[in-house]
Order: structure tokens, then C-alpha cells, then sequence
């Protein structure tokens, strides 16, 4: 394990601040990568840039790497452009250069967006048809048939985490069923790093929410035991919730304000 090189893209963005200490605790050696350097970068930790957009930039970082945690891309909705390059190029230039590399494992970040039109009213798993609610949430789903593509065809072992929403507590209501602490999160990323049998899971990246709208069980069976809950949360979401207002599309569905953001559909 020590030995192992492991690659975080992405690095200086919002969950690789958030799981960067707790990653460098678990792989020794972690090299993060990113555009630009993170500000906060410690003493011993390794830094490499690359723009994902880059093929001979990204093959560089993932050279001799064992594993790679992909989180590097454009994490909001944004113009076709952005997604194009960020998420599709630059998701693909990924495992173009982790199949060339020999890489075993990666992770990829995928979204809760890739369902987001699914009704909150419903319990869902990972078999069923995708439901994207942004074009971003359409960049989430081409990284995960790149992975299920990459792992039948090449051996790498792909796991695909839907993350809720990730931060020190839940932001609003809806994240009170999708949120999942930084610790659960790299808890999820472990087992895709590590675990004997995988090939190819797609879990959802959720804690243990007693308002969550996500069949886990597959995670679970692979040893997933989440330490945090959103209903401990629960009175600053509301609070939280009680600024913003409604929204009488988004507050239908799970993917919330990127449901109703451009819709020009009826409910
Ligand atoms: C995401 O996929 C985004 O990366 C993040 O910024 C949040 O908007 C999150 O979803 C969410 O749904 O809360």
C-alpha cells in the first residue's frame, strides 16, 4: 500500500482540499495535480500541474501511477465549452493515460446530477436509467460508461462515486439527504482503491442519512460503514433552508436548483 503512487486530480479544488490530509494519511506519497498549485500546499506534499485538456500533460502526472482519484473538471453547471473541455476531453484524456500507464484503480467523481431528475418522492440504486438534469450532470454519465468502457476492455478496476454533497454539514434540505462528511468520503474512495475484488461500482457517495433518497447497499456489502449523519445537522439546514425559499421545480426533484435552472419543460 505504502509504496503505491497515487494520483488526485483536481487537487486544489473543493473535495480535494477537504480529503487532501485524510488521503495523505492513507497513501504516502500522494501526488496531487491540478492547474494550479493549491495555496495551501504543505511541506512534503508533491505537487505536479497538468490542465486535464492536455493529453501529453496528463500522461506526464499518470506516469508510473498505480491508482488515480479523478475529481479535476468544472464541478457547476457551465456553457457546452466549459463541459466539453473539462469534463469530456479532459475526463477522457484521463483514462486514455491511466490505460497507458498500467494504472489498477480509479476513482471517478461522478455526480448526483447524473440522477438529478428523479423525483424526490422515490428510492433509488445505481440499476436504472440515468436521469441528468444539467449538461454537466450529461458530463457525469460519459465518465461513468468511460469507466464501465475502461474497465471491461482495458482491466482497470473503476469505481464511480454519485457524490451527494460534500462539506463540514448539510447546506439546505435537500442536502439533507445527499450530503456525506469528507471523512465518509474517503473512507468510500478506499474501498475503490483498495478492495480485492472490484471491477467496475458505481456507489453513491452519501453518509448515513436517514432522509437519503439512495440505495447503498452495494457499497455497504464491499465494507462501506459511514461515521456521519445529516440529521445531526438537521436544525442549521432548516434554518439554512428557510433564507433561500422555494423553488417550485428544483424542490421536486433531487438535483434541486440545477433542475429548475434553464427548464423550459411543465411539472
Ligand atoms: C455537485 O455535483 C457539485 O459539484 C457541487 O458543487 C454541488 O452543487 C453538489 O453537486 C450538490 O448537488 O449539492
Amino acid at each position: 500500500n505504502a509504496r503505491r503512487r497515487i494520483v488526485l486530480t483536481g487537487a486544489a479544488g473543493g473535495i480535494g482540499t477537504m480529503t487532501r490530509p485524510l488521503l495523505a494519511k492513507l497513501y504516502p506519497g500522494l501526488v496531487l495535480s491540478d492547474r494550479v498549485k493549491p495555496a495551501d500546499l504543505q511541506p512534503g506534499e508533491t505537487f505536479v500541474a497538468a490542465d486535464l485538456t492536455r493529453p501529453d500533460e496528463v500522461a506526464a502526472v499518470l506516469k508510473d501511477a498505480d491508482g488515480v482519484i479523478h475529481l479535476g473538471g468544472h464541478s457547476v453547471e457551465g456553457t457546452w465549452d466549459q463541459i466539453l473541455q473539462a469534463n469530456i476531453v479532459g475526463c477522457y484524456n484521463v483514462f486514455e493515460a491511466a490505460r497507458e500507464a498500467g494504472v489498477k484503480r480509479l476513482i471517478f467523481a461522478s455526480s448526483n446530477h447524473a440522477i438529478g431528475f428523479y423525483p424526490r418522492s422515490k428510492r433509488i440504486g445505481t440499476d436504472l436509467t440515468v436521469k441528468p438534469d444539467s449538461r454537466y450532470g450529461v458530463s457525469k454519465v460519459f465518465g461513468e460508461a468511460l469507466g464501465s468502457l475502461y474497465s471491461d476492455k482495458h482491466g482497470i478496476g473503476v469505481t464511480c462515486f454519485r457524490i451527494g454533497n460534500v462539506g463540514p454539514m448539510p447546506l439546505d434540505v435537500r442536502r439533507l439527504s445527499i450530503w456525506i462528511s469528507p471523512r465518509d468520503l474517503v473512507q468510500l474512495f478506499q474501498i475503490g482503491l483498495d478492495h480485492p475484488d472490484l471491477r467496475y461500482e458505481i456507489f453513491y457517495g452519501a453518509s448515513d442519512n436517514a432522509a437519503g433518497w439512495w440505495d447503498n447497499s452495494r457499497a455497504q456489502q464491499l465494507g462501506y460503514r459511514p461515521q456521519d449523519k445529516a440529521e445531526d445537522h438537521r436544525v442549521h439546514a432548516e434554518a439554512e433552508q428557510a433564507k433561500i425559499g422555494p423553488d417550485p421545480v428544483g424542490d421536486l426533484f433531487q438535483g434541486g436548483t440545477f433542475c429548475s435552472a434553464e427548464f423550459t419543460n411543465d411539472v
